[in-house]
């Protein structure tokens, strides 16, 4: 049975890459934050699934502690470490830019560090970002095309990227980046732009809620489904040599777009609840991202299986029902 390690598993991506290696019949070793308060909402349901008969391990980690990760691979030995843990917040990382640094920096070094030093030959997967890219025209963007990063937090992805290269080639490593654009979801962090949306929409249909603030509606994104995008991943773990992929729909959607749709699918005009305030925008936009994920579909066997309009559809109807359940405790 293959054992995988994950970073992050809390996270989004955490859950639905979760889901999808315990289906397969891998043995999951996740690390968790230690918080005051419940940090483990998205994956409670894998924890009383999966938890007792030992196929989903948790530990309290952080990627700044890297005696922790250390002990924590050499102990359990895994045959993939899929390093999806950051502060993943654009915008929070102008704010919090040493944070946000330190953290996708030093965590991956550490990681690759104790893989180069294990007797086991591990696999290792880092989540890079499209954000590398800057974002300024509407070109399409695939693994030969420029990085400009426009915030600490691509800066630092950007860092990590190029480190699991040097792995891979000064060291015969396994190790690959997937430079995945955005994906979203139902279990997608409320204050990044699309859940913020839906959350919303729900809200104001239910009465809950009277307006919608938020930044610049002109960004466009390559939004796909977290779902789809998780399979990638372990893809790239199977493939018979590591390289770097990107992963993306091929469609660019604005955020007013994004607004229309998820506003029309309850029958309301976004023009009417959504104002803009300057709180909401970046010193630094990346303005339009788009990507060609050609190189996977040929060498992956990798598609997206989930379009635009059925994933604005998902995460609405999803807030719905958890805005009724909000509006009966009120
Ligand atoms: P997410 O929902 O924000 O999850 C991030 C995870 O990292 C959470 O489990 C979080 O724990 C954990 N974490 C944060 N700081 C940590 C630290 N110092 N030590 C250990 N764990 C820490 O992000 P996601 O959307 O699943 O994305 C997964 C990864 O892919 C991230 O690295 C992100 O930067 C990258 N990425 C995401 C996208 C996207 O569109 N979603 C696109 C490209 C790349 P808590 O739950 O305790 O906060
Ligand atoms: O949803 P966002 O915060 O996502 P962003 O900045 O594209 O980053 C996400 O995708 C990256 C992949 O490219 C990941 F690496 C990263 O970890 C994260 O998952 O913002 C999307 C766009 C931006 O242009 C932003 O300026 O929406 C715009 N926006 C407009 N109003 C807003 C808002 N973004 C947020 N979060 N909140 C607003 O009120």
């Amino acid at each position: 049975m293959s054992k995988a390690f994950i970073t992050g598993v809390s996270g989004q991506d955490g859950y639905y890459l979760s889901k999808y290696l315990l289906d397969k019949g891998y043995e999951i070793h996740g690390t968790v934050r230690r918080s005051s308060s419940i940090n483990t909402s998205r994956i409670d349901s894998l924890i009383s699934e999966f938890s007792e008969t030992g196929k989903f391990n948790l530990y309290y980690s952080d990627l700044l502690d890297q005696s922790s990760l250390s002990n924590l691979i050499n102990l359990i030995e895994p045959d993939e470490v899929y390093n999806l843990a950051a502060q993943s917040h654009v915008a929070v990382s102008f704010k919090n830019p040493s944070y946000t640094s330190q953290v996708s920096t030093l965590g991956p070094l550490a990681l690759l560090e104790v893989i180069k030093n294990s007797k086991k030959k591990i696999k290792y997967y880092q989540a890079s970002s499209s954000e590398m890219y800057g974002g300024k025209d509407d070109k399409l963007l695939d693994e030969l095309s420029l990085f400009d990063p426009k915030s600490p937090y691509a800066a630092a992805k950007l860092f990590a990227h190029n480190l699991t290269k040097v792995y891979r080639d000064s060291y015969d490593m396994f190790a690959v980046n997937g430079i995945l654009f955005n994906h979203e979801s139902p279990l997608r962090g409320e204050t990044f732009v699309t859940r913020k949306i839906t959350r919303a929409v729900a809200r104001i249909s239910l009465g809950l809620q009277k307006k919608l603030t938020l930044g610049n509606l002109d960004a466009c994104r390559d939004w796909g489904f977290a779902g789809d995008y998780v399979e990638a991943m372990w893809l790239m773990l199977q493939h018979d040599k590591p390289d770097d992929w990107v992963i993306a729909t091929g469609e660019s959607f604005s955020v007013k777009q994004f607004l229309n749709i998820a506003f029309e699918i309850v029958g309301l005009d976004y023009e009417e609840y959504v104002l803009t305030s300057d709180k909401y925008f970046r010193p630094n936009e990346v303005n339009f991202l788009k990507g060609d994920a050609t190189k996977a579909k040929k060498e992956l066997g990798w598609e997206p299986k989930t379009s635009f309009n059925d994933l604005v559809k998902m995460m609405v109807e999803s807030d719905i029902e958890l805005s009724k359940r909000e509006k009966v405790l009120l």
